[in-house]
């Protein structure tokens, strides 16, 4: 039986032994393989005389300690020896078979290739080992294999030898000079096709860049290979930092649980993120791919040479390094759109994350499966928090902050308060209630009154703020939090803009010498994640919509308009009224659509209308039917009202070639099906001159919305056109999953046995099943319930296939709280037949039964 049993952050201590250094020997030979692992151990408690080692389960041939054999004790997950010195040497050969573990966790193989997942609890599954972060000793790594069929033999540092051996098989030796945790392990040994290049850091060291790629797909690893040096150049440039080895290595691989992984000097890439060419990838799929080559990169820094104490500190390092790859992202291209991308994954899946039986703050106080808290709320509201510190302090002093915490920390596991600490000593701003964040859970409401008094001119503002209970905690504290306000005149000019420091649950702020009422543009560039309660009038929408001077919040305001409107219209509905639409509403977005100051990207932004789970995000219970109704029908008056004009816009964007153009194009495009079926000759005639993937998805996009003989044959085309190209085929996999079609899940029934698919790769699973539980919302709700039947029998395929990847696919199902009580049974009985699984992994364990709690 495994163990469910939580460990809690409260109950750290220090190792009672270190490991300094480790010589691992692979000999790569499929379910012969073996593993010589030679560690240097000391003991810090010399009370103790007991080495408890971290492993699963595996088959151990030997275990010697200064060179003699001696007895050991091995369980479920650990293997324990009498060590009674204070200095020794401990050499455990374990077996493994790497190519039965679909887990994807530790050593595995992808399509022919050895790969290694160490982080966050993998290295256990390779030997017998201190597998926590805070014990970091110097690796030394020789690798074995077969020199055919795995001519590269890859991990982490410098190399140091390499040689032919006998009876066609070859090794290589790697040294990794620098101190790190397992989980920054990795290993991995196939052919490939190789693009070089070099990147000379400012101090003039030349650096050897190598991206390794599935043979054949050498034409797709251009930009991947110009975004990794771009990253280096930007962190030396904003953050001062510089690469350390001689050489950094990325491997792409086709089996990959997330998207990628910062092994030090040697990255593993899910091919999602490597891939790339004009044909086959999107404008986003280019951005994301910059980005998260600039995140694996930037965490050379922050969580390899400062790692984290203890895996309740993830934040320390993925909080700070999302935030740098964000703020990487915003210097190279859009700042607004980017923010804009960032301000959606809070509102609509962190703070469902903080709504639902998951809750946990930024640093998580109770774990069970370490898996389970690769979260938004750790990553995504973790980089807020560093936002806000670096709002409160600026670029100069947060800059400064940083220095000092690698003068003080290089080369050591530390603790998330280790981080504020250096912040605020360097910068001289007291953080003592800001560090809430990290131990609060929860989304704090804002609640803003204003008034005006016309005979002083005073402009008053009445701010409280409250955090609803969350499942994990019941008393809430009022928090530090950066509130940043322009006040706006009625002629449009910006009276007044700075950030306000809201301490506690009740402030008031008045603001004197003003001629007239101004409009608030409040939280301005969501300075905060928190929730806002402000009732806003239309007038005050419109004005913020054409006036604003950040053009995140012009952005905001239009969100807040369109999700005001739909409301009405469900509240309409429940009252049997006839559902409108204000002409004040169609008027702001004409505006919009017709603005030429506006950048193309960001109009596209704007026409992005909320998706059904974004507008659920919005209130604490739903009739989703309702909300769907009325969503259709704004959506569909606006683009009415708007014909004309996303006509004009959409053909006018069709002769540029710019990432900006297209999404206003496709945004258009997709909001011209809503009016009439005549307008399906824009999708036809652009999916068949596309000349790139941007274009012809958006077309296939477009159309998905409902059946019809159009959809079905550009449908076809593609599939026949891509059916050999993985990556591409996902995005039709997509397609199917979030159809608009009521025949939708039964052709995902069978899309299941298509050549296409396979439940054993995450990449397939996510486009199909993923996607479908998390986007079609209509679908997926079914009365009949077998939406959630249909998810419910993938994660019982997955339980013990790939424990990680079931439990992410969870997170729609156990969310039932905002639904009606009919779908909360059915769902409730969906998590129920999970929990009654004999061999239920921990992963899905700690999930199903929070949510039944
Ligand atoms: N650090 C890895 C994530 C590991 C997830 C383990 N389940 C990728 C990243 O955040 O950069
Ligand atoms: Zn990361």
């Amino acid at each position: 039986m495994t163990q469910m049993k939580a460990k809690y952050l409260k109950d750290y201590l220090p190792p009672a032994y270190t490991i300094t250094h480790i010589d691992l020997d692979f000999n790569l030979a499929g379910e012969q393989t073996r593993v010589i692992a030679k560690s240097q151990l000391v003991r810090k408690d010399s009370a103790q005389t007991r080495l408890v080692l971290d492993g699963d389960q595996m088959k151990v041939l030997s275990v010697k300690l200064n060179g003699e054999a001696i007895d050991y004790v091995q369980d479920e997950t650990s293997l324990s020896i009498e060590a009674d010195f204070s200095e020794f040497e401990l050499e455990i050969v374990t077996q493994l078979d790497p190519e039965a573990n679909s887990s994807l966790e530790g050593l595995y193989m992808s399509d022919g290739a050895y790969c290694t997942q160490c982080e966050a609890e993998g290295f256990r599954r390779i030997t017998y080992f201190l597998d926590r972060p805070d014990v970091l000793a110097i690796y030394t790594v020789r690798v074995e294999a077969d020199k055919n069929a795995f001519p590269y033999l890859l991990s982490n540092g410098n190399l140091i030898e390499q040689g032919t051996l006998e009876n066609g098989r070859h090794f290589v030796q790697w040294q990794d000079p620098f101190p790190k945790p397992a989980y920054l392990f990795a290993l991995v040994a196939g052919d490939f096709d190789l693009l070089e290049d070099e990147f000379i850091t400012r101090s003039q060291r030349p650096v050897k860049l190598q991206v390794f790629v599935d043979k054949g797909n050498l034409h797709k690893s251009h930009h991947a290979m110009a975004s990794l040096k771009k990253s280096m150049a930007w962190d030396e440039s904003r953050f001062d930092l510089e690469y350390d080895l001689d050489i950094y290595m990325i491997v792409a691989v086709d089996f990959f649980n997330m998207g990628a992984m910062e092994n030090k000097g040697l990255n593993v890439f899910n091919t999602k993120y490597v891939l790339a060419d004009t044909s086959s990838a999107t404008d986003d799929d280019y951005h994301g791919i910059e980005s998260v080559v600039g995140h694996e990169y930037f965490h050379n820094w922050t969580g390899n040479r400062v790692t984290c104490r203890d895996w309740f500190q993830l934040s320390l390092k993925e909080g700070l390094t999302v935030f740098r790859d964000q703020e990487f992202s915003s210097d190279l291209g859009s700042r607004a759109v980017n923010r804009i991308h960032a301000i959606k994954v809070i509102k609509n899946q962190q703070f469902a994350e903080d709504s639902g039986p998951m809750a946990h703050p930024i640093r998580p106080e109770s774990v069970i499966e370490m898996n389970n808290f690769y979260t938004v709320t750790v990553y995504n509201k973790g980089a807020e928090v560093i936002r806000m510190m670096h709002t409160l302090l600026g670029e100069a002093r947060f800059q400064a902050g940083m220095k000092l915490y690698f003068e003080r920390h290089d080369g050591q596991a530390v603790t998330c308060d280790d981080f504020t600490t250096a912040m605020q000593d360097a910068s001289g701003v007291d953080l003592s209630q800001f560090t809430l964040w990290y131990s609060q859970s929860g989304t704090p409401v804002v609640s803003v009154a204003e008034s005006f008094d016309e005979v002083k001119g005073e402009y008053k503002l009445v701010i409280e703020q409250q955090t609803p209970v969350t499942v994990d905690q019941t008393t809430k504290a009022a928090m530090h939090i950066p509130f940043d306000l322009e006040l706006i005149s009625a002629d449009g000019d910006s009276m007044l803009s700075e950030v306000l420091d809201v301490k506690s649950s009740h402030q008031e702020f008045v603001f004197s010498d003003l001629a007239h009422k101004p409009t608030p543009s409040l939280l301005q560039n969501f300075s905060a994640p928190v929730k806002l309660h402000f009732d806003y009038s239309v007038e005050q929408l419109v004005h913020l919509m054409r006036f604003a001077s950040s053009e995140v919040a012009r952005w905001e305001a239009s969100v807040a308009l369109i999700s005001q409107s739909i409301w009405d219209n469900v509240a309409n509905l429940a009252a049997k009224k006839a559902m409108h639409l204000d002409l004040r509403v169609s008027d702001a977005y004409r505006g919009v659509i017709l603005s030429d100051s506006l950048d193309a990207s960001l109009v596209a932004e704007v026409l992005t209308l909320p998706s059904v789970s974004a507008l659920i995000e919005q209130v604490n219970s739903v009739d989703l039917d309702a909300l769907v109704l009325a969503r259709d029908f704004v959506i569909g008056e606006l683009a009415s009202t708007c014909e004309d004009e996303l006509l004009t816009r959409y053909c006018e964007q069709a002769e540029v070639d710019e990432a900006g153009a297209r999404a206003l194009k496709n945004a258009c495009l997709l909001l011209l099906q809503k009016v009439s079926d005549q307008h399906q000759q824009h999708a036809q005639s652009q999916y068949e001159n596309a000349l790139n993937m941007t274009d012809s998805l958006g077309a296939l996009q477009a159309l998905n919305g409902e059946e019809s003989s159009l959809r079905e044959s550009l449908m076809t085309d593609y599939e026949k056109r891509w059916l050999e190209t993985p990556l591409v085929m996902d995005k039709w996999l997509t397609l199917q999953a979030t159809s608009g079609s009521e025949t939708c899940l039964e052709r995902l029934e069978k899309l299941t046995e298509h050549s296409s698919f396979s439940f054993s790769n995450p990449n397939r699973v996510r486009s199909l099943v993923g996607a479908f539980a998390a986007a079609n919302l209509v679908q997926f709700h079914r009365l009949d319930g077998k939406g959630y039947g249909f998810l419910t029998e993938t994660i019982i395929k997955l339980n013990k296939l790939n424990p990680q990847v079931a439990a992410r696919l969870i997170t729609p199902l156990i969310q039932f709280k905002k639904f009606d009580l009919d779908r909360q049974k059915l769902m409730k009985a969906s998590l129920e037949q999970i929990l009654a699984l004999p061999e239920l992994s921990k992963d899905l364990y700690e999930k199903v039964s929070k949510a039944l709690d």
